[in-house]
């Protein structure tokens, strides 16, 4: 293929990556978030950062999809959910990530069934048949991570840990991105 053409058609905004997404089939998902070429700077004016837990900062949402930046600082981690039903990718912008997938058990035990690091530019997906999982930065510093849902998720299932339970959790922003 013609190399210039390919640059072209790099997506190299935010503002292109949305008009990619809106015009494009969630079958172009993984594509498209894979082959960005938006420097990891261009995001930082959407972050926001808490010392309690990783921020979820709507960067836009709308009837089928939504896609929002989490910012974590060292060591903070999600709790094991599912994603309501709908498609997850994530793609990390700045530091590593461990995702750890998790599937119950006949008995109802919720066991680890695999584990990965994602590094800078990697992109992973999920959907609720291949389990539940949990990200966690495991990186020397704070880091962010561009998610993809489709369509948007409102809420999910938590597994809470000490009780064994699933719990139904409504899921917010920390920030919305003014239009
Ligand atoms: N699903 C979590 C992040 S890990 S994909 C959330 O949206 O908060
Ligand atoms: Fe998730």
């Amino acid at each position: 293929m013609n190399s210039n053409k390919d640059s072209i058609n790099t997506i190299q905004s935010i503002d292109d990556l949305i008009v990619a997404l809106s015009e494009g089939e969630r079958t172009n998902f993984f594509n498209i978030l894979n082959s960005l070429a938006i420097p990891s700077t261009a995001f930082e004016s959407f972050g926001s950062w808490s010392s309690y837990f990783y921020t979820r900062n709507c960067i836009i949402d709308n009837e089928d999809f939504e896609l929002i930046l989490l910012c974590w600082e060292k060591g903070q981690l999600t709790p094991i959910h599912d994603h309501g039903g709908e498609e997850c990718w994530v793609k990390v912008i700045t530091g590593e990530f461990k995702e750890t997938i998790y599937k119950k058990n006949i008995s109802g035990e919720m066991l680890v069934i695999d584990s990965a690091v994602a590094k800078q530019n990697d992109v992973t997906y999920m959907i609720d048949f291949m389990g539940y999982h949990r990200l966690e930065n495991v990186s020397n510093q704070r880091s962010m991570s561009l998610h993809l849902y489709a369509k948007p998720i409102r809420n999910c299932n938590l597994f809470d840990e000490n009780s064994g339970e699933i719990i139904n959790k409504v899921l917010k922003y920390h920030t919305i991105a003014s239009k």
